[in-house]
């Protein structure tokens, strides 16, 4: 594999004029250098194959991708980065954060993590569309999970902060798997410690409004956005809300919302302005005054039909092939901070495919950060303040 030529450039039977045309000539540019690292350290480390094994560049014990089933499934077998402190050294580090103590309903999101993981074994780093291999050009780790602590939302939260602070100010590219939707609050607390006086625009992909003060006497999963546009970095005039609707949005939300002039689009309304309008509506208010964006995607925004194994799932959603478009003109038109995934819950999944999809969404978010020069990072993004700020918010009761 290492030695033959993947492709052939002058292929007469793609007009370049096709998406397709156009990847088989991206992927004839992509180096193969990952590749060759990563076969000559499984050599090393894994020992020469068996005699009778053909293609030399096998080891006996899989040390990498292959074969896809095997091995140690950090996420996309990423390297599993033990000491925290050196997570600047990498463009991207994938986090979990397995709390599901937020849930008001069904609970295990607390499996996400894992879910993500394993299944993140089907993938190769390397997507044809947009002819980018995440192996050649980004470097990727995977930093474990969060320490939650299972009785306790608060101190959750304080955790979730406190660990996404530090992945956020080291310049690392935060993607976190949750987890319920509680911790969309943690999350943007950590990355706003770090905004000093700049401002995040935050885009919400969901069936669900998640703004209200409290549920259950408790900051549930239903909440995160009242909390997270009290900060100061985080105005709710730059939250914009994709994927809205059904039999599941609280009034008490709905009220928060019409308050503090959030943006909310339905499905139908995003259907019917048509996908680039409803990408532009997003932008628009996501950077009116602001200096990043963070990406909330909760997998329910997607029809309860593809993705069973979430905490509410509700029919009516967005098809998967529309959320992956919004997604990528999003990720490719607007300065990113960060990426959360969360309400995947293995327990209820079928055949994996909620975990699969989550996988598609992370995936699908770092190419479109290769594609439009966010990554890999030559520097610190300049919204990233290196002193932090631990009080944004007045205490909470
Ligand atoms: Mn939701």
């Amino acid at each position: 594999m290492t030695e033959q030529s993947f492709s052939d450039s002058n292929s007469p039977f793609q007009p370049p004029s096709t998406q397709a045309g156009r990847a088989l000539e991206k992927e004839a540019h992509l180096p193969l250098t990952g590749w060759q690292q990563e076969v000559s350290k499984g050599l090393e480390y894994g020992l020469e194959a068996a005699e009778s094994i053909h293609d030399r560049s096998i080891p006996t014990f899989s040390r990498g991708e292959l074969p896809h089933f095997a091995g140690i499934n950090t996420f996309l077998k990423a390297p599993y980065l033990e000491d925290v402190r050196k997570v600047g050294e990498y463009d991207v580090a994938i986090v979990g954060v397995p709390h599901d103590s937020g849930t008001t309903y069904r609970p295990g999101t607390r499996f996400g993590p894992q879910g993500i993981r394993r299944i993140s074994a089907l993938y190769t780093p390397y997507n044809f569309e947009l002819g980018v291999d995440l192996r050649e050009q980004i470097t990727l780790c995977d930093v474990g999970d969060i320490f939650t602590i299972p009785a306790n939302n608060e101190k959750s939260f304080d955790q979730i902060s406190k660990g996404i602070a530090h992945i956020f100010s080291s310049g690392a590219f935060p993607i976190i798997m949750g987890g319920d939707h509680s911790i969309g609050f943690p999350t943007v607390r950590g990355v706003c410690r770090h905004l000093g006086d700049k401002k995040v625009g935050i885009i919400h992909f969901d069936r669900h409004v998640d703004t209200q003060e409290t549920d259950l006497d408790e900051r549930m999963h239903t909440c995160p956005w009242f909390h997270a546009t009290n900060i100061k970095n985080a105005p709710a005039k730059n939250l914009v809300q994709l994927g809205i609707g059904g039999w599941q949005v609280p009034r008490q939300g709905v009220k928060v919302c019409r308050e503090r002039a959030t943006n909310i689009l339905t499905v139908t309304d995003i259907t019917e302005m048509g996908l680039d309008a409803a990408v532009n509506f997003a932008l628009e208010r996501a950077l009116d005054g602001t200096d990043c964006v963070y990406v909330s995607f909760d997998i329910d925004c997607i029809d309860a039909g593809f993705v069973p194994g979430t905490g509410w799932p509700e029919p009516g959603g967005l098809l998967p092939r529309e959320a992956l478009y919004l997604l990528g003109k999003i990720i490719q038109n607007a300065p990113v901070c960060g990426l959360e995934v969360v309400e995947v819950s293995p327990p209820y999944d079928i055949s994996d495919m909620t975990s699969l999809m989550a996988a598609r969404v992370i995936c699908d978010t770092m190419a479109h950060l290769v594609v439009s020069g966010q990554l890999p990072r030559k520097e610190k993004p300049a919204y990233i303040h290196p002193a932090a700020e631990p009080e944004l918010v007045e205490e909470w009761r």
